[in-house]
């Protein structure tokens, strides 16, 4: 039997994750448009939704991501190079890590993650299975510059999958792609991209037949409710994503069932029947398009991998020589 593994997180966040939750939910709520961040979708319940989400027939995702590594995980290593340090965006609980993991022959592991717990469970079991590997979890948020304490361990290599990137806007996405140019030592990145396809099968993924989606926006305001002292009634509201073909991208709101006032963290917020939050955006790509943001980011394209049906992609990106 294999013995547990005890690790620490490098901490990076400075601030008690609450505190920004906090702050966030009353900014976007204030907006004349309502809207709150995707990123805290992912608590344990919301972390378990996303999952059962990749499991529905309709999620396409992940099972056409897991094809490409699967099938491409051996030219994605004669691309990257021997012996990079593995920097992930993401907690890496997935089997696409170790489909990564094991073609790489990486020297150390950094997944990078907002959630204490789930990055270092993740860890813990990917430094059980690959004992050789230095894994390096690094609590942070990488959506703000961070410093990477790795620098001088050797080169690296952004692994961004689950076309995460596609919850930016543009100019956001443009930033932190920037940011993975300019991070020391970097010598580029693997990312994961949705690409554009018919409204009627991108509109199915985010609205499945199980609801499961609809349970894993609605988790957003559970959540506001048990850690913010929210006073949501979740029946209240219903779930809804569209496909905004003007911008390529999935659309996610949460729709107010009916005219309400609802407290949280001692203000109050009123909600008029058919109101709409935004919750998340996923961006759609074409190959062009996701390489000109990346080019003037300083990244080339210079190698996708697609599924056979051309759904998704994953992408290598090289640092520009300046
Ligand atoms: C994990 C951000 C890639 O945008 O498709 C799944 C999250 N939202 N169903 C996505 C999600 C609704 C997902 N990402």
């Amino acid at each position: 039997m294999m013995r547990p593994v005890q690790l620490r997180t490098l901490d990076e966040a400075t601030q008690a994750p609450t505190d920004g939750f906090l702050a966030d939910v009353i900014e976007g709520l204030s907006r004349p448009a309502k809207r709150l961040p995707s990123k805290y979708f992912y608590d344990a319940r919301g972390s378990r939704l996303f999952e059962a989400i990749c499991e529905t027939p309709e999620y396409y995702l992940t099972r056409a991501e897991i094809e490409i590594l699967g099938d491409h995980a051996m030219e994605m290593a004669a691309a990257v190079g021997p012996r990079r340090i593995i920097v992930e965006y993401g907690s890496g609980e997935s089997i696409k890590t170790r489909l990564l993991l094991d073609h790489l022959d990486a020297t150390a592991y950094v997944p990078v993650d907002v959630s204490r717990e789930p990055l270092l469970a993740a860890s813990a079991a990917i430094q059980t299975e690959y004992p050789k590997l230095k894994v390096l979890p690094l609590h942070a948020d990488f959506t703000r510059p961070f410093n990477l304490p790795v620098g001088a361990l050797g080169r690296s290599l952004v692994y961004f999958p689950g076309s995460t990137i596609g919850n930016f806007e543009p100019t956001e996405a443009t930033a932190l792609l920037r940011n993975i140019a300019r991070a020391p030592g970097c010598e580029g990145a693997l990312v994961g991209i949705d690409l554009v396809k018919s409204k009627r099968v991108l509109e199915a993924a985010y609205n499945d037949s199980d609801l499961v989606t609809a349970a894993f926006n609605l988790n957003l305001l559970h959540r506001i409710n048990s850690e913010l002292g929210g006073e949501f009634q979740p029946g209240r509201f219903s779930h809804r994503a569209v496909f905004n073909e003007a911008a390529s991208r999935i659309e996610m709101y949460l729709v107010s069932k009916i005219d309400q006032v609802v407290g949280v963290g001692g203000r109050s917020f009123s909600f008029r029947a058919r109101e709409a939050i935004l919750t998340e955006l996923s961006h759609k790509y074409t190959l062009d398009g996701f390489s000109d943001m990346s080019s003037s980011a300083g990244l080339t394209l210079t190698q996708a991998w697609t599924d056979d049906a051309a759904r998704f992609a994953v992408v290598h990106l090289v640092r520009r020589a300046a």
